[in-house]
């Protein structure tokens, strides 16, 4: 059997995605609330639009996403009916402390994760919890300008220590920030920026990225404290580079895209900045404000396990002419079309043996116990007459990733803890703010325009995933 006996499958969501209640029991306002559908969405989510508050011209898919708010006893049913070992889900920060750094909690929102917790338990199922799923409070980006400021390490362990002690008997695994590295990609989603006139990008992107470093260390350190049997972990938005040819200008420059992504885990896994990085920043004239302290902090807070967000690999060239065709779907990550692979209809491109080879590379690197955390196909889905969904290219995907990841750990000897598939039940997209990208094993009734009844259907691949976990992979 490839699998070991307790590994854990399941899905994963993130609050802003699903819950919606956006302002229901005393909830404050998030960063994600405010990222717009439509054509304003990307500025906003890449900081070069400010939008701190809500506005009538636009609509904003977080405020009721799929309504798991009042639906999730309904939800983690369904879950438990597939069979889940472990369900990843996000905390809103604001929902716990409206204002980002309330000295007094809101009880009404401890009270709601707590329920939600003993809901998994109930049904023998691990919550996974990602602290920070690109949500920064927007009462902290008004203050100090989100990550840009120091202080917000103070709120965001602050945020921790309200969480450990408030669930630390239901909560054993926990990551720190949802794919950090987005912080460069979109770094208004990824850590509350936005830039102004003339501003130096880079020096505000580093030093918002070791402000979050630092944040993380400490949390790990905290978590260890105070909860001895807590596993924590660091999450990378992967997927390797490959060299669009073997000319040796290709291949540097997807070692260096490789790099840039690298560099977060390199520090939260071993505890210290790459020497290549140090040099980077001095010749971009990047200052950092980092004290001896940091660095102890860094070195003292390495974590247990590296997750990660699997969905496509990437392509670059050194060519310009190459680059010119750059691949739709990869927008956020600056990639062109691999003429070897299909794509979704988002243009994101079909690589499992890129998962496997995704799996060694992290480590070779880090040694330590790799989790997936995302990994599934968006794609537009068609209720029948009948309501019978049919979705044989989300199955096939599936498939392929998991009998990749299988290999890597049969032929491979990767340790692997366990595998959450993206949007395990519909979800509004962070890329585009869509609900008609779908992800789930179940269907939820609403379109992008925000119609529809919320009625959750089960889909093809929900009995294929059903037996995928009852025979604990061996059946695919
Ligand atoms: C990751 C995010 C998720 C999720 C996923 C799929 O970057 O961590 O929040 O949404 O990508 O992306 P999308 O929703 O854009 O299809």
């Amino acid at each position: 059997m490839a699998f070991p006996s307790n590994f854990l499958w399941g899905g994963a969501t993130a609050a802003n995605q699903c819950e919606g209640g956006y302002d229901a029991d005393g909830r404050g306002l998030s960063s994600v609330d405010v990222i717009p559908f439509g054509p304003d969405r990307m500025r906003v989510a890449r900081g070069t639009m400010r939008m701190l508050e809500c506005d009538d011209a636009h609509t904003y898919p977080a405020h009721e996403a799929i309504d798991m708010f009042h639906h999730y006893k309904e939800d983690i049913a369904l879950f438990a009916e597939m069979g889940f070992k472990v369900y990843r889900l996000s905390i809103a920060w604001t929902r716990i402390l409206p204002n980002g750094d309330d000295e007094v909690p809101n009880e009404q929102g401890i009270a709601f994760y707590r329920s939600l917790f003993e809901e998994c338990r109930k049904y023998n199922i691990e919550p996974l919890v990602t602290i920070d799923h690109f949500d920064t409070p927007i009462a902290l980006i008004q203050r100090y300008g989100g990550w840009k400021d120091r202080r917000m390490i103070g709120a965001y362990l602050h945020y921790c220590s309200v969480l450990f002690e408030a669930f630390d008997d239901l909560v054993t695994y926990w990551i720190t920030f949802n794919e950090i590295n987005m912080l460069l990609h979109l770094p208004f989603m990824g850590a509350g920026l936005v830039f102004e006139e003339g501003e130096n990008q880079a020096q505000v992107e580093y030093q918002a990225a070791h402000y979050e470093l630092v944040a993380s260390a400490k949390a790990v350190k905290l978590a260890h404290e105070r909860m001895p049997k807590a596993k924590i972990g660091c999450m990378l938005a992967a997927g390797q580079y490959y060299p669009y040819s073997c000319s040796p200008e290709d291949v540097w420059k997807g070692f260096e895209k490789d790099r840039d992504n690298y560099f977060f885990i390199d520090v939260q896994a071993r505890g210290a900045y790459p020497v290549w990085a140090w040099k980077r920043m001095e010749n971009a004239g990047i200052h950092l404000d980092c004290t001896e302290e940091d660095l102890q902090v860094l070195k003292e807070g390495t974590v247990n396990y590296i997750s990660f967000s699997y969905y496509c690999s990437r392509c670059t060239s050194a060519d310009p002419e190459i680059i010119k065709n750059h691949a739709r779907g990869n927008a956020v990550f600056e990639a062109v079309v691999n003429p070897y692979l299909k794509a979704s209809d988002w243009g994101w491109q079909i690589d499992p043996l890129g998962l496997r080879v995704t799996l060694n590379t992290l480590y070779d690197r880090y040694e330590k116990p790799l989790f997936i955390v995302e990994n599934g196909f968006g794609a537009v889905d068609v209720v029948e007459e009948d309501g019978s969904i049919h979705d044989p290219y989300r199955i096939e995907y599936m498939r392929a990733h998991i009998k990749a990841m299988k290999e890597a750990i049969e032929q491979d000897g990767i340790p692997l803890l366990g595998y959450t598939s993206w949007g395990c039940i519909d979800l509004v997209s962070a890329s585009t703010g869509e609900m008609k990208k779908r992800y789930g094993f179940i269907y939820v009734d609403k379109d992008n325009e925000g119609n529809g009844t919320l009625e959750r259907k089960r889909k093809d691949s929900f009995f294929w995933y059903k037996n995928v976990i009852a025979t604990n992979g061996e059946e695919l």
